[in-house]
């Protein structure tokens, strides 16, 4: 591992690897491959967090605001669940948005750790955050969550530690890796430890492809940021114009599914590779899976029991608190 010695924020903590040689590793893997795909993680550059942010502001997107609003109505069962002088660590902790809302109800925290792979995103947060809070503790981590990390040490007494993973985030992993993922974030946690988490619900597919192709079109955005953030950071040449965006949902696998189609035959360079693209031919940027409440509770098994689920009135959005087995 790589620790960053340039720190942009005082208290910052580096645990991620800054090389361009992971990062084009990783890109031309995913497009030797016959169905090409880019890992989603890639969406978020400083602009890709700023776009994430739009969309979740756009009327067909439901599930932050459902989300939100499960949040604030059920905040004094959720704060039993996390208990008091607990620690807060959110991973990919993006605006923060969701985290002012449990910061505001639950003045019991004794810390907040957000892990965010966007340095410059972090940095402009807790800015704001530390002034919103002056009194919290703020330990921020520069990390891809993904991949093991450690919570720096908090001098300040405390009882458990508590992930949090709102946005259903959880969504964008295949069921495999969730499983992969969740055995190495429980590490994290002491007995008593929990984890908040926002999973999204199996439902509707109009709904659910209105919420991936937004009138406004900033999703597509979005989608494209991705050959942007690879251009900008690997020299490469992709050329936005000649791609579009495509979303639908893939009802076999539970899934939304993001991908670029390319609208001409042409040719893209990355370092000293020659990626040959036929008209129509799509780069699978991402999915999004849907869940039911019990498909979910069996995915987690190994390492969580379901304590407690708060939903929407619909049912399209759920808010659980896993307690570490
Ligand atoms: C971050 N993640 C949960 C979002 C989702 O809904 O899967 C990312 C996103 N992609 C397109 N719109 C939003």
């Amino acid at each position: 591992m790589i620790m960053q010695t340039r720190n942009i924020v005082d208290n910052m903590e580096y645990q991620t690897m800054f090389g361009q040689a992971t990062m084009l590793d990783e890109v031309c893997k995913g497009l030797r491959e016959s169905q090409k795909y880019l890992p989603s993680k890639y969406f978020y550059d400083e602009q890709g967090s700023h776009l994430f942010e739009k969309i979740t502001r756009q009327k067909e997107y439901y599930p932050t605001r459902t989300e939100m609003a499960i949040m604030l109505e059920n905040m004094t069962e959720i704060a039993a669940c996390i208990g008091r002088d607990s620690v807060l660590v959110e991973l990919g902790s993006g605006s923060s948005r969701k985290t002012r809302l449990l910061l505001d109800h639950l003045p019991g925290i004794v810390a907040y750790v957000p892990v965010e792979i966007s340095e410059q995103y972090l940095a402009t947060v807790i800015f704001e955050l530390e002034k919103e809070y002056p009194d919290l503790l703020i330990k921020p981590v520069c990390a891809d969550y993904t991949r093991p990390f450690r919570v720096p040490p908090i001098e300040n007494p405390h009882t458990y530690y508590v992930l949090f993973y709102p946005g259903s985030t959880i969504g964008n992993f295949r069921p495999q890796q969730v499983q992969q993922f969740l055995g190495t974030v429980s590490q994290i946690l002491n007995p008593g430890g929990g984890m908040l988490i926002g999973v999204d619900l199996k439902k509707d597919k109009n709904i659910l492809e209105a919420a991936y192709n937004d009138k406004n079109g900033v999703t597509t955005s979005f989608n494209k940021n991705i050959l942007r953030h690879i251009n900008h950071k690997l020299a490469a040449n992709f050329n936005l114009k000649d791609f579009r965006h495509k979303a639908f949902y893939n009802q076999e696998e539970g899934r939304v599914e993001m991908h670029l189609i390319s609208e001409i035959e042409q040719d893209v360079i990355i370092g000293s590779e020659r990626f040959h693209f036929e008209k129509g031919e799509s780069i699978h940027t991402e999915n999004s899976y849907k869940y039911s409440l019990s498909d979910f509770e069996t995915l987690v098994s190994d390492w969580f029991s379901v304590k407690q689920v708060w939903t929407d009135r619909d049912d399209y959005f759920s808010l659980q608190f896993l307690e570490k087995k």
